[in-house]
């Protein structure tokens, strides 16, 4: 067995806090930092050891805060720094730590650096961002950004182009320049210093851009602002001079790595990171495709296991909710929510629950544009309609993957706006907030909030779901709807058994398992049929079960 290096963040289960759709302590219509203090209780009563907290900082708020304009100051609709430590304060006197989302790819184009930069060509922090000239009278050259046709805009006044991965008000920050990076190192510091026990490094994988930057064979595949050469030397430098200092964990967020790549991110020997959080799934897979998850979740099982940390979750801000985009979120929600939940939290890595996801809140379909508030969506309905595309049309084709459907708000109860605010919520509740809300789940001691209590319980007592071997069982690995596996540390062995499909399912049970015994230790249906005596489980739809085996 692996020499396994035991740390608090591996036996930890994160809660990701989209903060202004959690909850609105003033009435303004959107969350704030002193609402989550509020909630608090409901966090902690899942059993969450670690709290991410997307951004908070000033920001004109273009792309929910990731557009930062003062690393150390707390937008006013947030709060104030008063109530960020007051929140810090609270989460920690809970046992919880709190890990802050960082963004130092770019910055607002209002940031004080960016104004400064574009202000004339012999500005001394002109070389903080990337700056071209024109080619061929257009753009440097022909890469798309995450949120526009074009990586660059053309800055009139000082008549050459900027570089931007994401929005055109988002510029990227220039890391060959070592001004940049000791800027940004001594702001971390400055925040662990502040008591915050981590990051979420967002799109961390995108700091290095190629020399010379040339033309991408194919600009609408937009790999290319990732992993360029130099960015292991960014994060390795990042490590010794910051975090090397502080016991805290680190994230990183990496779209488009293989598991080879990813290890580079989060190699124990490496120095850099401290545990992944990639994009295979979410965004590679548009919807459930159980023999295709099978192979991604094996191939960095084995990439990474013993080696390196890895994350795991089927939703965040950024993705549709899970139980809408892969599981049931009709007839079968709140089994599905709970097969989802067990396949995540009995997986090998550290399970990530998006606020929500413990009541099994679905997706949404806005009937109208103007309903939706996601840049990156508003962006290329925009660039689809200025092609002549039918509007219902794209409306229709852009609404499942839209990131506003992981945005609205939390649903606390069914009074009006479901207990989200007493003001006119900045996004739409999800009209479904009636029939799923906290205090229903609370009222039902079967609800997907218990489930999800009953298995980060479950976690807390027994090593063998965050440090014991994972194997699939074979007789089920070209299964397109049972996923069969056990994990086991020492003597210890788990087996984990899911019918993620909506028809019941027998499944023969092995003859390596007789004169075995298997006791049930958590499941998502009451009073099943037994089976095992017969040597079969007989499994309802979105059935399922963790046996310890014997
Ligand atoms: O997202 C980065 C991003 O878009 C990609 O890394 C990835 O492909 C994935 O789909 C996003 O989850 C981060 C933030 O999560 C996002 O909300 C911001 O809009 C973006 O960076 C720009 O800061």
């Amino acid at each position: 067995m692996t020499e396994i290096k035991r740390t608090w963040w591996k036996e930890a289960v994160v809660y990701q806090i989209y903060w202004r759709s959690f909850y609105d302590s003033d009435g303004d219509g959107c969350g704030d930092l002193e609402g989550l203090i509020q909630k608090l209780d409901h966090i902690a009563g899942l059993g969450v050891d670690v709290i991410w907290l997307n951004p908070v900082y000033e920001s004109p708020d273009l792309d929910n805060g990731y557009d930062i304009s003062d690393y150390e100051a707390v937008m006013p609709k947030a709060g104030t720094m008063e109530t960020l430590d007051r929140l810090l304060a609270e989460v920690h006197r809970r046992g919880m730590k709190l890990i802050m989302d960082l963004v130092v790819n770019h910055t607002s184009d209002r940031h004080p650096w960016f104004v400064e930069s574009r202000s004339s060509r012999d500005n001394p922090k002109r070389d903080w961002y990337i700056w071209l000239d024109a080619k061929a009278g257009g753009p440097p050259n022909n890469w798309r950004s995450y949120f526009a046709p074009s990586a660059w805009e053309l800055d009139a006044a000082t008549d050459q182009y900027y570089f931007h991965s994401f929005a055109v008000e988002q510029p990227d920050l220039n890391w060959r320049n070592p001004e940049v990076r000791e800027a940004v190192y001594g702001m971390m510091k400055r925040w662990l210093d502040r008591g915050i026990d981590g990051f979420r490094l967002d799109a961390i994988a995108l700091l290095a851009k190629p020399d010379g930057y040339p033309d991408a064979e194919k600009p609408e595949d937009i790999r290319y602002l990732t992993n360029n050469p130099g960015l292991h030397d960014y994060l390795r430098e990042m490590n010794e001079r910051v975090f090397s200092g502080y016991d805290v964990v680190t994230v990183g967020e990496a779209a488009y790595v293989t598991p080879e790549e990813g290890l580079k991110f989060v190699g124990e020997d490496r120095g850099e990171l401290d545990m992944l959080f990639h994009f295979e799934i979410c965004d590679e897979m548009p919807a459930w495709d159980m023999l295709r998850f099978k192979r991604i979740q094996r191939a960095w099982y084995e990439g990474l296991w013993g080696k390196g940390s890895n994350s795991q979750f089927l939703n965040n801000h950024d993705h549709t909710r899970q139980v809408t985009r892969y599981g049931n979120d009709g007839p079968y929600r709140v089994q599905s929510a709970k097969l989802l939940a067990t396949m995540l939290h009995t997986l090998p890595g550290i399970p990530y629950i998006y606020q929500g996801e413990e009541i099994g809140m679905t997706g949404v379909r806005f009937p109208s544009i103007e309903d939706y508030d996601d840049i990156a969506m508003k962006n290329r309905y925009a660039e689809e309609i200025a092609k002549g595309r039918d509007p219902a049309e794209t409306l229709s084709g852009l609404q499942a993957l839209s990131r506003d459907n992981s945005r609205t708000p939390m649903q606390w109860d069914d009074s009006s706006e479901a207990g989200f605010t007493t003001g006119k919520p900045w996004i739409k509740v999800n009209p479904n907030y009636r029939e799923i809300n906290v205090a229903k789940d609370l009222a039902d001691l079967d609800s997907v909030y218990a489930y999800y209590q009953r298995l980060i319980a479950l976690r807390k007592e027994n090593e063998v779901m965050v440090y014991g071997d994972f194997e699939e069982w074979p007789e089920w690995e070209e299964d397109a709807r049972l996923y069969v596996y056990t994990r086991k540390l020492g003597g210890v062995c788990w087996l984990i058994v899911l019918n993620h499909s909506d028809e019941a399912t027998d499944m023969a049970l092995p003859a390596r398992l007789s004169g075995r015994t298997m006791r049930m230790l958590l499941g998502n249906e009451s009073n099943v049929g037994v089976g095992e005596t017969e040597g079969y489980l007989r499994l309802k739809p979105h059935e399922a079960r963790i046996f310890e085996v014997k």
